[in-house]
């Protein structure tokens, strides 16, 4: 209760006496986690080291499978193993602490057995007979591992070890057994940093592969790190990361460096792979911190093909998971007793579905940080968001449906916030929906519209405590409406 109390900074609430059963004992890891293995040309910029530093916090929450340092346009003819297990070196110095938290965390060592070189050299020119690496060997391996679950492979530079890969299962393997291995990929590259990729893109047409292919300006993944125009930017502010991640918060964030060029170009990647109760990866339309993205193939005049890249850029053969346009108005703190709506302000654009969760995703970094060096109960944790209505519900036409998350708790006895909305851009209604009273309350009610033949449409509660930093869950639901 004492801590409860801390955490509220002493703030005269009427507290239910609840918050006294609040659990001390590391949070359970999730059951169900995504295979990652991990692409990166690291030292090119030294942002592939901030995206190592916030991944190895989420250890817990992710298996990885697989740490291989590979080139990339930007850095062609040298790769840096070295330099990832440098920072494995500092989160073996705090992993003790970080299982204070959250079970799972795996020690340093076998992360260490998992980090590999790739192809040392640029591009498709390394790509063929007799060129396989440690690395690629490691994703066949992986590939083959009796394991029902897909394997995510996330290209923060490169991809031609990936292609390495490929190549050889095409040329080792029978074409049935190639195809289901082939079945099992999850690929997502930052834009395309080789040549490579759209050769794996044209050469593999059934490979699942999430890219905003062309210049970088058509990158949805520059949401992690843009500023947004007229919005408040600070968690992303140079003086942001100073306090909440480098300085004074141990030996892992000790070596976030500073930005070079942007923030974390990398981390969107892979940030959807985490258990948050909004990312579904296998659905990368649905939405979730790693962005929105459509199954389509880009015309070439949409991808900013005159824009900076470095690698040619040649018309798209076949669909892919690539950007989207979601439309988001901030939320609007409003004091003295007004509830939190919406703002008028709306932001359209192929970044926001990034933009629209950063705040939360900065924010559950930082308390991550947090758990590397204090004990449990110095440090905020997330709430566990539970809904009293099914995940899907069929409606008709006109009937009035209500949703619920009342029964979400915090495992620090936090009091939480709730916002619940129907995200208009996800399944096939796409005029909003709104609801019928408050939408910041744990139980609201909404009418469905009235349709011809049934369409579906996504609700997402978001539910925050009050901790510091405030951190954020979600829960979807899908509604079937019928006529
Ligand atoms: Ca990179
Ligand atoms: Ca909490």
């Amino acid at each position: 209760m004492l801590r409860f109390w801390a955490m509220m900074g002493g703030a005269a609430l009427l507290v239910a006496p609840i918050a006294a059963a609040a659990s001390e004992t590391p949070m359970a890891a999730p059951a169900q986690k995504q295979r990652l293995i991990v692409l990166s040309d690291i030292e090119a910029d030294p942002d592939d080291t901030q995206s190592f530093t916030r991944l190895l916090l989420y250890a817990s929450e992710i298996d990885l499978e697989g740490l291989i340092a590979t080139t990339s346009v930007h850095m062609k003819t040298a790769i840096h193993p070295d330099s990832i297990r440098r920072i494995l070196h500092a989160y073996g110095k705090v992993q003790p602490n970080l299982a204070l938290h959250e079970t799972g965390y795996p020690g340093a060592d076998r992360l260490l057995a998992l980090v590999r070189d790739g192809q040392p050299g640029y591009g498709m020119a390394m790509v063929g007979a007799g060129k396989d690496t440690a690395g690629s060997r490691l994703i066949i391996a992986a590939l083959e591992r009796t394991d029902p679950r897909p394997l995510w492979v996330t290209a923060w530079g490169g991809v031609n070890t990936l292609a390495q890969a490929l190549y050889t299962i095409r040329e080792m393997r029978s074409p049935a057994e190639a195809k289901r291995l082939i079945t099992k990929l999850r690929v997502y590259t930052i834009s395309d940093q080789d040549d490579s990729g759209a050769w794996i893109r044209r050469t593999f047409p059934d490979v699942f592969f999430i890219v905003s292919p062309g210049g970088y300006g058509a990158g949805t993944w520059t949401g992690i790190n843009t500023l947004i125009d007229g919005a408040d930017n600070t968690t992303i502010s140079n003086t942001w990361l100073r306090e909440h991640i480098q300085q004074g918060h141990g030996p892992l964030g000790a070596v976030y460096p500073d930005v070079a060029y942007g923030m974390e170009g990398d981390t969107p990647s892979w940030l959807s792979l985490i258990p948050n109760g909004l990312s579904v990866p296998d659905h990368p339309d649905w939405g979730g911190w790693g962005g929105r993205y459509e199954y389509y193939t880009p015309p070439i005049a949409t991808v900013d093909p005159s824009g900076f890249s470095n690698v040619p850029i040649e018309p798209e053969t076949r669909p892919i998971w690539t950007n989207a346009i979601d439309s988001y108005m901030p939320w609007q703190q409003r004091e003295y007793g007004r509830a939190q709506t919406p703002s008028d302000r709306q932001i359209k654009d192929f970044r926001a579905g990034i933009w629209r969760w950063r705040d939360d995703f900065q924010n559950d970094f930082a308390a991550r940080m947090m758990w590397t060096t204090e004990p449990f109960a110095h440090a905020n944790h997330p709430p566990a968001v539970k809904l009293s209505t099914p995940e899907r519900i069929t409606v008709k036409s006109g009937q009035r449906f209500v949703l619920s998350a009342i029964d979400s708790t915090d495992p620090d006895g936090d009091s939480l916030s709730f916002q619940w909305f129907h995200y208009a851009e996800v399944g096939h209604w796409r005029t909003v929906i709104p609801n019928g009273i408050a939408a910041n309350i744990h139980t609201v009610d909404f009418t469905a519209p009235k349709v011809t033949e049934p369409r579906e449409a996504h609700f997402i509660v978001r539910v925050s405590d009050k901790g510091s930093p405030p951190l954020t869950r979600y829960a979807r639901v899908i509604v079937t409406i019928t006529p």
